[in-house]
């Protein structure tokens, strides 16, 4: 896509743990004319991830409670200071491909989508860059959401973009694993107008800290069902509620 005349505010929100390897890559590939300003959300990094976002002029802050989602919830309240049209999430390992974020934005600059899930699955990925384990959780995740709510993803993946005011009506509560599949979600539950586009995967540079540890995976895997089955325990409950009051 061409950069348009006229160009929402579109923020990017990076929520990083020691990664000071690859962020800067991170950050050097994000296609500047598109993006109004770029905040990292520096969750405890022992190493100089929070020094090299700042030299790249990142707007850096702080979240100390530990977890993916504590810090895109930090990364929020900050945003919220002066909230943009559009918030692009992106991880800080440089397994995404920056320079995608036009395709990952166009839905939503055309008006087609509110809610745009970059689909690892739908794109071209580096062979071993997506591990067993993450695509095994992703297909499950992904069944299991089109049979509650009928919403058909293909991926969980973290590089997507939602409209400032969508996000708001999502209320995102979680703190940690369960992040991703939160939006998705109460996207679907909502009605919310979500498309996927095809983004291209690597091999992230530096450790993984989720799929790649056992730990990680094994408390991922069951936050992301626990999310599942209990917005869909809510689900059903709700509707029992709009049954019993139209009776
Ligand atoms: N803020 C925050 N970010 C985290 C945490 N754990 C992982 N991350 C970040 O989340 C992204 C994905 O983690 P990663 O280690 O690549 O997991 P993988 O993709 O499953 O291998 C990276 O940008 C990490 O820096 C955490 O506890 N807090
Ligand atoms: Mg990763």
């Amino acid at each position: 896509m061409e950069l348009p005349e006229e160009l929402p505010a579109i923020d990017v929100l990076i929520p990083v743990l020691n990664e000071e390897e690859s962020l800067p890559l991170v950050l050097d590939a994000i296609p500047k004319a598109w993006v109004r300003r770029v905040v990292v959300v520096d969750n405890g990094s022992e190493d100089r991830s929070a020094a090299r976002a700042r030299e790249r002029g990142a707007e850096v802050v702080q979240e100390l409670q530990r977890g993916y989602g504590a810090a895109c919830l930090r990364g929020l309240r900050h945003l919220a200071e002066d909230p943009p049209d559009v918030v692009v999430f992106l991880d800080g390992d440089f397994s995404d491909f920056p320079s995608e974020l036009p395709g990952v934005v166009e839905p939503i600059l055309k008006g087609e989508a509110e809610l745009v899930i970059g689909s690892r699955t739908l794109g071209a990925q580096e062979q071993g860059a997506l591990l067993v384990q993450a695509v095994v959780g992703n297909k499950l995740a992904c069944v299991l959401m089109e049979l509650m709510y009928g919403y058909r993803f293909s991926d969980l993946g973290p590089f997507r973009a939602i409209t400032w005011e969508a996000l708001q009506g999502l209320r995102m509560r979680d703190e940690d694993f369960g992040w991703t599949v939160e939006m998705q979600i109460k996207a679907a539950r909502q009605g919310i107008g979500a498309v996927e586009v095809p983004v291209s995967y690597r091999k992230r540079v530096g450790v993984s800290k989720i799929t790649g540890t056992l730990k990680g995976t094994a408390l991922a895997s069951y936050k992301i069902l626990y999310t599942l089955f209990a917005q869909y325990a809510l689900e059903v409950t709700e509707a029992g509620h709009r049954g019993g009051s139209d009776a």
